[in-house]
């Protein structure tokens, strides 16, 4: 009898799971109706107040002119599929945020058109208090501007935002939060972000978003602000921030990143491809006594950013800001930076400690400076990179810390940086504006110049989401996989062990061009294919007769 209960009460619980619910919304509707795609409601507001847990609310195609609150916890808000539900704010003055989600969790707001929200501190979507798996998904967002005067004048005061995170409980963070594939324009944003994520936040993704032609920083990540009460948890961290493309984030009044992180700690910033903003990327600290800390930026692209590709450290320690320590910038191509002829080439550096910067590609202007370094960086590991310009590559102009060096031997002499690094011209398949294209050709000196003492993170891929390689990798964000290549596995077991290969050297896992894998273990022994694997099409697989192949991951052709 006891085993017949159990299973009873199995099926209960399994019913009550499964029981979520689709219910409708159209401009047309009608919030007297029940909610069905055939009786839609009428307002997103009404839907949302009286869904159940698990509910899915579908917005079908129209503008909706409202401003949203997430009244509950465990819903789900799309478009319909194929429809484009605008949300507008034309005239509603009642919050500052077209959707704000307060101390909810479980909450994915998917495929949303959201715009016209035009007031002080004007925001698209707002998450704040705390809440657990918060998801911000295929969302477009526009014309958010703190003012509707295009040439209002703007101080510190003046704010409005795309989408923007606030950590704000003391104790409990947000954690699982997701901003994914959204794309975010034409905002004036005053001294605010496009995207950001600020306070007691701990986990965090935001990948895959297009952020561009806006007054100030792209996405950011951001600590010590006080958004938090508890100033031990006041910190945005252990985030990720890859696969962004941010764009024309330039302010007139200040110096806007790309990306940027503030008082941030323990994130990654990887694959992202960041041009024509203030800076390609800031990794600072503005507030004094703080620290921004172990940020790694990797595999990215930089290029024609208005004051240098990469910004670090304390703008105006110890006085005027925090400091950032083990910071990591490795893997990343800068090309043809400060356009506006600021003096600071590739890299601005005030303070830092205890941070390296290698394995990385520095295509300079036409203005020939290396970096501008002005406030000291104790513990610097600077090797390992690329250096070159079209114009001069012997006669870099360094300000490194109040000394000045007119070549790059007379550099790596007076600052003991770089006697790894290379003045070569990197061989990029296209090296002008405005259309480059960061690949290495075959006769790269970039290729395997990268630090022999590097090792690659599992997951790290370069810009064709080919693997890092440990010890040989290339400088910059792209590795170089010869379209012929042969990889043999010729050891016994997993193919994620190095160990296994000959040379060491693993196969990408996208393998392109004509390229050949041969399976050869020994008589006695297998290879296990542990991981996903693609090969694409003219590339082949060999399994030589008689020989143990498993697969425990995934194969797959296209
Ligand atoms: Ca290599
Ligand atoms: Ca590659």
């Amino acid at each position: 009898m006891k085993k017949i209960h159990l299973l009873l009460f199995l099926l209960l619980i399994t019913t009550v799971a499964v029981a979520q619910v689709n219910y409708y919304v159209s401009s047309a509707g009608s919030d007297i109706n029940s909610g069905t795609f055939a009786t839609p409601w009428k307002t997103i507001q009404y839907g949302i107040n009286h869904l159940n847990k698990n509910d899915t609310l579908n917005l079908l195609s129209g503008t909706y002119t409202e401003k949203i609150i997430v009244s509950k916890s465990n819903i789900y808000i799309r478009n319909h599929v194929l429809n484009t539900p605008v949300l507008v704010g034309t005239g509603i003055t009642s919050q500052d945020a077209m959707i704000t989600i307060s101390d909810r969790s479980n909450v994915t707001i998917d495929g949303l058109e959201i715009s016209n929200n035009i007031q002080k501190d004007a925001q698209g979507i707002l998450v704040d208090g705390t809440g657990n798996k918060i998801t911000i998904q295929n969302c477009t967002i526009h014309d958010i501007h703190f003012s509707a005067n295009p040439n209002a004048a703007v101080n510190s005061g003046t704010n409005a935002q795309g989408i923007i995170v606030y950590g704000s409980n003391a104790s409990t963070p947000v954690t699982n939060l997701k901003i994914s594939n959204n794309t975010l324009f034409n905002c004036r944003l005053g001294y605010s972000e496009g995207i950001a994520v600020n306070g007691n936040v701990d986990g965090f993704e935001i990948s895959h978003n297009l952020v561009h032609d806006i007054t100030n920083i792209g996405i950011d990540a951001i600590g010590h602000e006080g958004t938090s009460p508890n100033a031990g948890n006041d910190q945005a961290r252990n985030g990720l921030i890859m696969h962004n493309v941010a764009h024309h984030c330039i302010s007139p009044y200040a110096t806007s990143g790309g990306i940027y992180v503030d008082g941030g700690k323990n994130i990654i910033i990887e694959n992202n491809l960041s041009f024509h903003n203030g800076y390609g990327i800031e990794i600072g600290c503005e507030n004094v006594g703080k620290t921004t800390d172990s940020i790694i930026v990797r595999n990215n692209i930089f290029y024609d950013n208005e004051i240098a590709a990469i910004a670090m450290g304390g703008y105006e320690y110890p006085s005027g800001s925090g400091k950032v320590t083990h910071a990591i910038i490795r893997n990343n191509t800068c090309f043809k930076d400060d356009f506006k002829n600021d003096g600071n080439g590739e890299l601005y550096l005030s303070y830092s400690e205890n941070s390296i910067i290698e394995n990385n590609i520095f295509y300079l202007s036409n203005q020939d400076i290396l970096a501008y370094s002005e406030r000291g960086q104790p513990g610097l590991k600077f090797d390992y990179n690329i250096f070159y310009s079209d114009n001069d590559p012997n006669n870099f102009e360094t300000d490194w810390n109040n000394s000045n060096y007119s070549s790059f031997s007379a550099f790596k002499a007076g600052t003991g940086t770089n006697n790894n690094s290379k003045v070569a011209n990197p061989q990029l398949v296209n090296a002008i504006l405005p259309n480059p294209d960061f690949h290495l050709k075959n006769t790269s000196p970039a290729i395997d110049a990268g630090n022999p003492s590097f090792i690659s993170a599992k997951t790290e891929m370069d810009i064709d989401l080919q693997q890092r390689i440990s010890g040989i990798v290339d400088c910059g964000a792209d590795e170089y996989w010869a379209a012929n290549a042969s990889y043999t596995f010729s050891g016994n077991g997993n193919w994620t062990d190095a160990n296994n290969w000959t040379n060491k050297i693993i196969p990408p896992a996208l393998l392109t061009g004509n390229a050949t894998i041969i399976i050869d273990p020994p008589a006695n022994g297998a290879c296990i294919l542990d991981r996903e694997q693609q090969i694409k099409a003219g590339a082949h697989l060999i399994i030589q007769a008689n020989k143990k192949f498993r697969i425990t991951g995934n194969l797959t052709t296209k």
